[in-house]
């Protein structure tokens, strides 16, 4: 009845979007029925039932269809594209697969917290080719993750019939690969579909253990209004409505004398009232009146974060010891926090920033993961759902690439969507100078650089490296962590022993002068140190950024305004990069303080070389003290 009223209102232009879910409903309903209400749901775009299942009030779903603020969403994402915590419901991004890391975590958290609940994933059998199928169910299976995985195969994904995506025959042949269970239903009949998923929890709640649960369906609306029905072939839609899940429920019902014409009628209309009483509410509910301040502080969950060390006590560390010291003190301080990468438990990860860990923390905190990028990140955001801080190592910066998604996307965005912030460092061993070619080497910062919702540090001293850290860890949003490899061992620095905090979002003036501002990060602040130990005429005050995002507005403000020449000094490729934006800043705010044009230092826009004399070619170092020289004289 809520979706005949929302075709009506789809039609009359008063929603914008509609999946249908007719023909699909006892999966939804099945489901919902059959899980505890503290248990965790991942619907897609066709499960109203899961949320109508969950008893939200109407007047809240319809407010979160019109983009009410009484919604979900305070009106910033669309249809069931949101979360709801009360209700133990994480909705979907569009992206349909990440959907299923995001169980692993909360599952993984459960795991963790020995509670037994189980946790219920939907994704269609479209959704189902994505990589992010394979890896989160693989993840899922190495680890005994107590999840269903329940797949709707209406044969269908948009106008793609199953014979052009996939070639097995049903998807509970994929779990024999797995190595988990898979069982098949008739997703048309609610009460196999509510028994099975009432005995997989059982099961799984005496042996944690992922499984896969088939439902055989079909989509009698199509893809979403819009996109219409005419790729199905004639007569295929008269065929399934013999076996829609609602009217053979409602017969059964009737044969079984459980149900008649009175009750039904009763139903109905008090149904329809329900209906129209959500309606209204949300109809004279007024439009959201856009406030840009609100959108900014939406962005973060906010905390105060600025713990100082306890004594004066410190010990010269080269950067790799002081990253492990920092992650060993906040394994410490905060028993939620757990660490995911691959190779990180017995090995000590790749550059042994771990190393010693398990012993001390033990394999249920310190994971080792499969080469699964996409699913870890996303377990990473459902940890964080289920109340745990996570640490995600990537083995290099390079491989984030096949985490992209979940970051940009999913921690990204779902503080600000849906008011959920994703607890989680992403840790970055980046960087050139080591002779490693164009996939072990690269500095990406600037990929997300670009991406509301993400914080970005970059320290480029051993106890700025421990501080930032500690303090990426305390922060409740997601913090990209960058480290340059090139720097672990040949750096070193005083490092105070007690655990502290240095704070986001400072830059840090490392020398000061007034002929000239440099101004960088990373690998770049110990060229500039080095260019400036060569030319000891030249006075200039070098800013370390150490946060690129938020970068410190301040400090690079006062240092332009105090010299009038600025060079921005970054090893990443010169177009797009960040000196891009901090040149454009400058120019804004400071025009009338420039006695120069801002100068930008960066590598060649190419990938990075493997031969150490291309990649010194590639990288500005050796252009850098030119430059450096021709703006001082300017
Ligand atoms: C990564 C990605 N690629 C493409 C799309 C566009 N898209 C949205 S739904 C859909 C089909 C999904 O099919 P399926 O998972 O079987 O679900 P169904 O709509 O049949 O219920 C496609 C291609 C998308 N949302 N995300």
């Amino acid at each position: 009845m809520i979706e005949e009223k929302m075709l009506l209102l789809l039609r009359q232009g008063k929603i914008s979007k509609w999946f249908s879910g007719m023909g699909q409903e006892a999966i939804s309903v099945g489901t919902a029925l059959a899980m505890d209400k503290e248990e965790f749901i991942l619907p897609m775009h066709r499960n109203l039932g899961i949320f109508t299942g969950r008893d939200i009030p109407f007047s809240r779903l319809f407010a979160q269809f019109q983009g009410k603020l009484s919604g979900f969403t305070k009106g910033r994402d669309r249809s069931f594209h949101f979360g709801a915590s009360d209700y133990n419901i994480v909705g979907m991004i569009s992206h349909l697969g990440p959907q299923m890391g995001v169980a692993d975590g909360i599952a993984l958290g459960n795991l963790l917290k020995k509670n037994k609940k189980v946790t219920a994933v939907f994704t269609g059998d479209g959704g189902a080719s994505e990589g992010d199928f394979h890896e989160s169910i693989n993840v899922a299976a190495v680890w005994d993750l107590p999840v269903i995985f329940i797949i709707e195969n209406n044969h269908w994904g948009l106008s793609t019939p199953s014979s052009e995506q996939f070639r097995c025959k049903q998807f509970i042949d994929k779990a024999i690969g797995y190595g988990i269970e898979g069982v098949q239903v008739d997703g048309n009949n609610i009460l196999e579909v509510y028994d099975t998923v009432s005995s997989l929890r059982e099961k799984i709640q005496k042996k944690n253990q992922p499984v896969i649960l088939e439902c055989m369906t079909f989509r009698m609306r199509g893809h979403e209004e819009a996109s219409g029905t005419k790729y199905y072939p004639p007569g295929i839609q008269d065929e399934w409505a013999k076996q829609d899940p609602v009217s053979n429920y409602e017969t059964f019902l009737l044969d079984q004398g459980l149900l008649d014409e009175h009750k039904i009628a009763d139903y109905k209309k008090q149904i329809k009232a329900d209906i129209d009483d959500g309606l209204k509410i949300a109809f004279d509910e007024p439009v959201i009146k856009p406030d840009t301040t609100i959108e900014y502080n939406d962005l973060f969950k906010k905390q105060e974060i600025n713990i100082k060390p306890a004594s004066g006590k410190t010990t010269n560390l080269r950067l790799i010891d002081a990253i492990s010291a920092g992650l060993r003190q906040a394994m410490q301080k905060h028993n939620n926090l757990i660490l995911m990468g691959q190779d990180i438990a017995e090995y000590g990860g790749v550059f042994k920033a771990t190393e010693g860990f398990v012993t001390e923390f033990g394999k249920e905190r310190v994971r080792n993961t499969p080469l699964c990028e996409s699913a870890i990140i996303g377990t990473g955001l459902g940890l964080s759902i289920n109340g745990f801080k996570s640490m995600v190592e990537m083995q290099f910066a390079d491989f984030v690439t096949c985490g992209f998604n979940q970051i940009v996307n999913n921690l990204a965005k779902s503080h600000w969507r849906w008011g959920q912030n994703a607890d989680v460092v992403v840790r970055m061993p980046t960087g050139a100078g080591v002779a490693a070619g164009p996939f072990h080497s690269q500095s990406n910062e600037a990929w997300f650089f670009h991406v509301p919702g993400l914080k970005i540090v970059y320290p480029a001293f051993p106890a700025d490296a421990k501080g930032l850290l500690a303090a990426a860890i305390e922060d409740p949003n997601p913090v990209m962590f960058f480290e340059h490899k090139a720097l672990y061992r040949s750096i070193s620095g005083d490092v105070p022993d007690d655990y502290y905090t240095t704070e986001i979002g400072k830059a840090n003036l490392v020398r000061s002068g007034n002929d000239v501002s440099i101004i960088t990060y990373g690998f770049g602040v110990h060229w500039a140190i080095e260019a400036l130990d060569k030319m000891p005429s030249i006075k200039a005050d070098l800013l370390d950024l150490r946060t690129l995002l938020p970068f410190d507005r301040e400090a690079i403000l006062e240092t332009v305004k105090k010299t009038g020449k600025v060079i921005i000094l970054h090893e990443d490729t010169l177009i797009g990069g960040i000196g891009a934006e901090l040149s454009a800043f400058i120019n804004e705010h400071c025009f009338e303080y420039l006695d120069a044009p801002v100068v930008r230092s960066a590598s060649l826009d190419t990938p990075v070389p493997f031969t150490s004399e291309l990649e010194w070619n590639f990288l500005p170092k050796a252009r850098f003290e030119k430059q450096l020289n021709e703006l001082v004289n300017y």
